[in-house]
């Protein structure tokens, strides 16, 4: 299963461009900014070691800060987007929406930084030709609205010139910051001007907010840990996917055990979901991990996570043609097992 599982053609919809960077990548990042001789290298080796230390949602927060460092020039962060693009194309991921919060800093303005990514997700395709690579700049909420309105005017520009890359915009950042509905203008207007939205939603306990964000309506919602049975009837009437995140759950302490992840009612309810990997660098994971850990925990079959990779390239937002070959793609792979 491991071997099926390593090689199946996988569709990734939930991914952080500075989440997706590993210790390992990170190592490969600081050697090329500073060199492995160097002074500035050794100390950050010393800091990875700490890294890997399980924690809560605000420690995992402190962990972005630390890979933020080290993206905060225009050469590491067009390199650590090669790299987060490599690690997926090696775990056999066919299909990667990435998403990323533009920044803003002395090396960069937040323009800057979506054209860096969005140049160095081109010069990925030719090094990386078997994973198609989408982008979905995200609001990080617990910055002011006015870097919302920033970042979705640049989205909304750069889609424009990028109309196969740019499809959509993300609602993320630490929950426990910053209220949905000072968002929710630009998020609307966003979503008026044809973008899609995938709104980080339920990741931790927050009824009241739920519920606006549920009846504002999202293209896909992200975690959805704390939602009711009511609230996942309402996406399932809508075919609105939830994307499940197991590792990050329990990494983050936001679900206290696999065997308690809610991606066992979605299963029960046949409410629309998809498996992803939020962090796969700092949560230490893989796209194929996060499907052992689903097959190891609630039995799901070969064929199950065959037909959640297909519904995840459903409910992706490529173009009709793309979906088509991504899903014969699957086929193809299932049938050379048979
Ligand atoms: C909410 C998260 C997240 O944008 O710098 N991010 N937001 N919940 C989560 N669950 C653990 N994981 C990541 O990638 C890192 C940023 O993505 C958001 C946070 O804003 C984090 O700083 P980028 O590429």
């Amino acid at each position: 299963m491991l071997q099926f599982l390593k090689e199946l053609p996988k569709v990734e919809l939930h991914a952080h461009l500075n989440g997706s960077l590993g210790i390992g990548s990170l190592r490969d990042l600081a050697e090329r900014l500073h060199g492995s001789a160097s002074e500035e290298f050794s100390q950050l080796c010393q800091r990875f070691i700490r890294f890997d230390r399980d924690s809560d949602l605000d420690a995992c927060f402190e962990k972005f800060a630390f890979v933020h460092e080290l993206t905060s020039t225009a050469e590491g962060l067009r390199y650590a987007t090669e790299l987060a693009i490599r690690d997926f194309a090696r775990d056999n991921v066919q299909y990667l929406e990435l998403r990323t919060t533009p920044k803003a800093n002395g090396n960069y303005s937040r323009r800057e930084y979506l054209q860096h990514v969005l140049e160095a997700i081109g010069e990925a395709r030719k090094i990386y030709p078997n994973i198609l690579v989408k982008l979905l700049p995200s609001i990080n909420r617990a910055e002011p609205v006015a870097v919302a309105e920033e970042t979705v005017s640049l989205a909304l520009e750069f889609a424009q010139s990028h109309p196969d890359l740019i499809l959509g915009i993300d609602l993320s950042g630490n929950p426990g910051k910053g209220r949905f509905s000072d968002f929710a203008p630009i998020l609307s207007l966003a979503r008026d001007q044809g973008l899609k939205l995938v709104l980080h939603c339920a990741e931790i306990e927050n009824p009241v907010e739920v519920k606006e964000m549920l009846n504002f309506g999202m293209s896909r919602c992200g975690h959805g840990t704390f939602l009711t049975p009511e609230d996942i009837a309402q996406l399932k009437s809508r075919n609105t996917a939830i994307e499940c995140c197991l590792t990050s759950n329990i990494k983050s302490g936001t679900v206290p055990s696999l065997e308690e992840h809610h991606l066992k009612r979605l299963m029960e309810a046949d409410a629309p979901k998809v498996i992803c990997t939020d962090d796969s660098g700092v949560f230490d994971t893989t796209l194929t991990q996060e499907f052992l850990l689903a097959k190891e925990t609630f039995g799901l079959t070969r064929d199950q996570c065959v037909a959640l990779t297909l519904e995840a390239v459903q409910h992706s937002f490529a173009s009709v043609e793309e979906k088509q070959v991504m899903a014969a793609k699957v086929k193809k792979y299932v049938d050379s097992w048979q």
